[in-house]
């Protein structure tokens, strides 16, 4: 037996010999909305242990883990300067990645101001729109998706303001501490501004990326799975094909959620989470 490699009987009296760790992975995780820097059920810095805990479990089977957006309630990164806080995530993203496993990362509508670190510093691709992957023969369109769908024209319009150079420029000049609390007043008010039943299931006429994702059905674009973020709500949507399938990966604040694709299947899951809940056209609640 060589060391690192492990046995496997391939074929009736055939054994071959599978060796490193990357032989053994054959999983995707994807998660998004863990809003570190804000108190909910869990204060901010236990819900980045348990973050932490996640990446423990799942990096050791990962193939790869997609980090679909607003992994900060908020963040901007300066020239030379990034945000207090969040070592244990940037510390177990590190290692992860040192560990050889690809991470990629979606900016999100909190933390649309990453410009280079995470590229720089951990090897870790940002995505600043959706993309489509082909994984284990299986085709994934991959996005946060803010400001996706028929509906959220106020954020529409604050979007093109977030995404110009001048005012990020703009912002950059002012000082961090000031800068850095606006941005939290701000972030903390336009959640606040979400009223309750908007968090729950909205039915299949008004959940907006639901509808996004059947008019690109009607357009041609027919992937196995549609995974998105944004929407708070842990979702599994049989879409209007009769095929692809719409994930939203809910949040950590309260659920907890992820998605798992094993090669074959993809499955919403929570992590320390008893109760948590899919809203899903199957007739299966999980
Ligand atoms: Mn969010």
């Amino acid at each position: 037996m060589y060391e690192g490699c492990e046995q496997r009987q391939v074929s009736v009296g055939k054994l071959e010999y599978f060796c490193g760790v990357n032989t053994m992975r054959k999983k995707t995780f994807f998660a998004s909305d863990f809003h570190l820097g804000v108190d909910a059920r869990l204060t901010s810095t236990e819900r980045e242990r348990q973050v932490c805990r996640w990446l423990d479990l799942v990096a050791p089977e990962a193939e790869a883990i997609y980090l679909v957006g607003d992994m900060f309630d908020f963040w901007f990164e300066y020239k030379t300067v990034i945000p207090k806080g969040y070592s244990r995530l940037l510390g177990k993203l590190a290692e992860v990645r040192d560990a050889g496993i690809p991470v990629y990362a979606f900016t999100g509508n909190h933390d649309l101001w990453m410009f280079g670190y995470f590229e720089q510093e951990f090897g870790i691709p940002v995505y600043r729109k959706p993309i489509q992957r082909e994984i284990h023969g299986k085709t994934f369109f991959i996005g946060h998706g803010d400001g996706l769908g028929p509906n959220d024209l106020g954020y529409k319009r604050m979007k093109k303001v977030f995404v110009h150079p001048f005012s990020q420029w703009l912002f950059s000049w002012i000082h961090p501490d000031l800068g850095i609390r606006i941005a939290n007043f701000s972030s903390q008010t336009s959640r606040a501004a979400t009223p309750p039943e908007e968090r729950a299931w909205l039915g299949e006429e008004n959940e907006w990326l639901l509808q996004y994702c059947n008019r690109k059905i009607e357009l041609g674009i027919e992937p196995d799975y549609f995974i998105f973020g944004h929407r708070h709500l842990p979702i599994d949507w049989l879409l209007k094909n009769g095929r692809s399938r719409y994930l939203n990966l809910g949040e950590w604040l309260h659920h907890c959620s992820y998605a798992v694709f094993d090669g074959e299947t993809l499955d919403l899951r929570f992590f320390e989470n008893e109760k948590g809940e899919v809203c899903s056209n199957s007739g299966s609640r999980q």
